[in-house]
């Protein structure tokens, strides 16, 4: 629909009987133990949000542990063994399963509601991230208890982390033990993207976007092309160890500083992802706290997308000991001090609005200030370490691990109590004890600094992190203590919280209300489906704005007052403008997310302990489990107009540009192709440390030898957009499904010359990095021909059963996609050493 955004509806149109108990049966969850077949984001979006508070303390007692030994010098209570485990389990437990589950959390229970929309368009994709991460997670966390934990630090860095100095399986459970939650991070991301750019309220336009659902707009851009170097890193590290290719090994051509720069390009954004989120939830909490508009909205929106940019520019700062050049480092130096300018202008923003407002006293509020003062403090101590310095001075020492604690603790863990206790009333309409938050902040702040300031000091006293004890007489033993007693006061704050949590939310649920009188949608009146109707938004504090629409919107008097099709629906809005273009039906509860996810969480482990038929099992079921999933999607709308609101009819389903698929598979490419260049760029790497270029003895292939590759695949590309062509006009005949097989025979074909012509015979993968890179690459491209594979049997299957028709060809549209991306990166494998060389 095109020209004006609607105006909402100005008397309250008569409702028909029984339309609240259809929408409330539409989403009505699954009974009994089959709830867990639940995807709705209420239901997922609170067990993730517990399960990452769970390993919150899971790696707080880590923590713990390490400060009983660490209280007194020359203490035998932890031996060195144990205490690399254990801080290596602290740092990835933190990072990996509580900081950024816990954004993806509270982002897939809040903001359908904040935006509007019934829920996020791939509820299934939420519950298979969420399970997959619980399930994956607690194994991880289970190789602790056989001493099988990784201990060579959270970064893992080569040599350390090769087979020669980290034998055992331990360096292994990192490093595939991570991949389930990268996937999990990137299925969230999509998730996010897709559902702040095309399911907000109508009329919610990007400048009426709350701060909050920009800033996981942004998150989730950064994680789409930042995990792909990680996933690319541990890949390659772990075919290093499995199979001896020799990519960081220096003695063969190798470079160590190689992991540095993948591990680093993921690693500093990392802080970011986590960081922007609850930047978002303080920009959100602080006006409504403070009752009055935050100053700076657009400035704020622009420092969040400036420091999403700029911290993909700096992850060299963490290699400023590693000999470098010069003046890349004093570039990178620069622009890691200019990154504290938006940070400071956020900081500003919010202390200009709690100034101005008339502020309510609550525990979130002191926790927002408490996340003022203490974040302030981590961003003085970041400007320190970026300059080149001090940064030589306190490298690997207690400074950093100050600095950095101030930085994530302050910037993310005191928002989350904030918002925890702004936003909990929500959850079953109870709020936590204000006369116990006190306590509770009372003691996580000072804990915090009484266990963390220390330690600034003990490393300019020179004291090393990750050193399981120290000599007495070195002036270490203070501040040491101090840091142990914090720790547990720390600890005794947060088992107060829990104490609380579990005390106020005893209880049947009852209807929420809005305690703090904010201005933002989630606080409309909400069950499982969201609001009873989607509001018309009409500005960007719209419950201050027009506070009638708590009524309006609750008599079912805006979008969408029940269920047309009788299945969960939400709308579709344009990206920019936020007007509504379609009503789209979404997945209902299904046991396959949960299953699948089992099977990746099981594929993913099982690899790491070399058990063949695990692997294999955990895979079919990953396989099975998400195409009978997928099988059940992309099925054509029961009618092909909806009432979607007095008087205004819109086409119900979407495909091409308008349907959210569409741009998932794009998201999806991106992150693929992100991947394939964190991997093209370590055969670069490798390739320029070389004297002659390619190695001696090595003849590349010549151009009419590529040419006729790159031809294979275009052929391959041309019989996959001919098998479902015309779909959007008539059914495609099902014979068509038989084009899949030349399809994929011509990719297969090319790619197995590409692979016969790369490197001579005798020059095996571990010989040296330059052929060992070359390798990898054409590894992942016999990964995606794997893929190609799969989507051509699955695809195949569904032309065969005629389901390829007229407003139902979104299973064509990904397929296309993704086959053109199988053929891209298959011509740019064959191609990459030629221009490499
Ligand atoms: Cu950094």
């Amino acid at each position: 629909m095109t020209g004006p955004i609607p105006a909402r509806p100005a008397s309250r149109p008569p409702r028909p009987d029984g339309e609240l108990e259809r929408l409330r049966a539409a989403w009505a969850p699954p009974a009994g133990w089959r709830r867990i077949s639940s995807v709705n984001n209420v239901f997922i979006g609170k067990l993730y949000i517990a399960t990452a508070f769970l390993f919150l303390l899971l790696g707080g007692v880590l923590a713990l542990l390490m400060r009983a030994q660490l209280a007194a010098p020359s203490q035998t209570l932890i031996g060195a063994p144990l205490f690399q485990q254990l801080f290596t389990m602290h740092g990835t437990v933190m990072m990996f399963l509580f900081a950024v589950p816990m954004v993806e959390a509270i982002a897939v229970y809040l903001l359908p509601n904040m935006l509007g929309a019934r829920d996020l368009p791939f509820p299934r994709l939420s519950a298979y991230s969420f399970w997959m991460y619980a399930f994956g997670g607690l194994a991880f966390y289970a190789t602790l208890f056989w001493g099988l934990a990784p201990d060579s630090g959270w970064f893992m860095y080569p040599p350390l982390s090769s087979a020669a100095y980290s034998p055992g399986l331990n360096a292994d459970f990192w490093l595939l033990g991570i991949g389930f939650i990268e996937i999990s991070a990137i299925a969230g991301a999509i998730e996010l993207i897709t559902g702040t750019l095309m399911t907000r309220a109508p009329g919610m336009t990007l400048g009426r976007m709350p701060v909050y659902a920009w800033s996981m707009l942004v998150v989730g851009g950064m994680i789409v092309l930042a995990f792909p170097a990680v996933i690319a890193g541990t890949a390659l590290l772990e075919i290093e160890r499995a199979f001896d290719w020799p990519i960081f090994d220096a003695t063969r051509g190798g470079d160590p500083l190689l992991w540095q720069h993948l591990f680093w390009f993921f690693g500093h954004p990392e802080v970011y992802i986590i960081f922007l989120p609850a930047a978002g939830l303080v920009s959100t909490m602080v006006p409504a706290l403070a009752r009055t508009s935050l100053i700076g909205r657009q400035a704020v929106v622009a420092a969040l997308i400036a420091i999403g940019v700029v911290s993909f520019l700096l992850w060299a700062h963490h290699m400023f000991t590693a000999g470098l050049g010069g003046l890349g480092m004093s570039v990178v130096s620069i622009l890691s001090v200019a990154i504290a300018i938006p940070g400071a202008l956020q900081v500003f923003a919010w202390i200009g609005t709690l100034w101005r407002g008339r502020l309510q006293w609550t525990t979130a509020t002191l926790f927002l200030i408490g996340f003022l003062v203490t974040f302030v403090l981590g961003g003085l101590t970041g400007v320190m370490l970026a300059l080149l310095p001090i940064d030589w001075q306190v490298h690997d020492s207690y400074f950093v691990v100050a600095h950095f604690h101030y930085v994530l603790i302050g910037g993310m863990v005191l928002p989350m109590f904030a918002a925890i206790y702004h936003w909990l009333p929500l959850w079953k309409g109870r709020a936590l004890s204000e006369r116990a938050g006190r306590w509770v902040f009372g003691l996580v702040v000072g804990g915090f600094h009484l266990t963390f300031f220390p330690m600034h000091i003990a490393g300019l006293l020179g004291m090393p992190r990750r050193v399981h004890t120290y000599a007495a007489g070195l002036g270490l033993e203070w501040p040491n203590l101090l840091s142990s007693l914090g720790a547990a006061v720390i600890a005794a704050g947060v088992l107060l919280f829990v104490i609380d949590v579990v005390r106020s939310q005893r209880g049947p649920a009852r209807e929420h209300h809005d305690p703090w009188t904010s201005s933002t949608l989630e606080w409309l009146p909400s069950e499982l489906y969201g609001t009873r109707s989607i509001p018309q938004v009409e500005h960007h504090e719209p419950l201050w704005h027009r506070p009638e629409l708590h009524e309006e919107v609750k008599a079912g008097a805006h979008w969408l007052p029940g269920t047309i099709s009788g299945g969960r629906e939400t709308l579709l809005t344009s990206p920019v403008q936020a007007r509504p273009l379609r009503v789209v039906v979404l997945a209902k509860d299904s046991l396959w997310p949960f299953l699948a996810a089992v099977g990746t969480a099981a594929f993913f482990l099982l690899m790491t302990v070399k058990s063949v038929a695990g692997t294999v099992a955990g895979g079919v079921l990953a396989i099975v489990a998400l195409c009978a999933w997928l099988w059940q999607t992309d099925r054509a709308p029961p009618v092909e107009d909806a009432e979607a609101a007095a008087g205004v009819l819109l086409p119900m389903g979407a495909s091409g540009r308008q349907s959210p698929s569409y741009w998932a598979v794009v998201i999806l490419i991106v992150v693929e192709a992100t991947i394939f260049a964190s991997m093209a760029f370590a055969h670069l790497h490798v390739a320029m440390r070389l004297e002659v270029c390619p190695p001696p003895g090595v003849g590349l292939a010549d151009t009419s030898t590529l040419a006729m590759q790159t031809l294979g695949y275009a052929l391959s590309l041309a019989f996959a957009a001919w098998a479902g062509a015309g779909a959007w006009r008539a059914p495609v005949p099902r014979w068509r499904g038989a084009l899949m097989a030349p399809a994929f025979a011509m990719a297969a074909l090319a790619f197995h010359d590409g692979l016969r012509t790369a490197w001579p015979a005798e020059r095996p993968p571990t010989l040296d990095a330059w052929t060992g890179t070359l390798a990898a690459l054409h590894g992942l491209q016999g990964l995606q021909l794997a893929v190609a594979a799969m989507l051509a049997l699955y695809y195949g299957a569904r032309l065969a059963s005629g389901l390829i028709r007229p407003r139902q060809h979104a299973t064509r549209e990904a397929v296309v996609l993704l086959w053109a991306w199988v053929c891209l990166q298959g011509v740019a494998t064959v191609w990459w050493p030629r221009l490499a060389a």
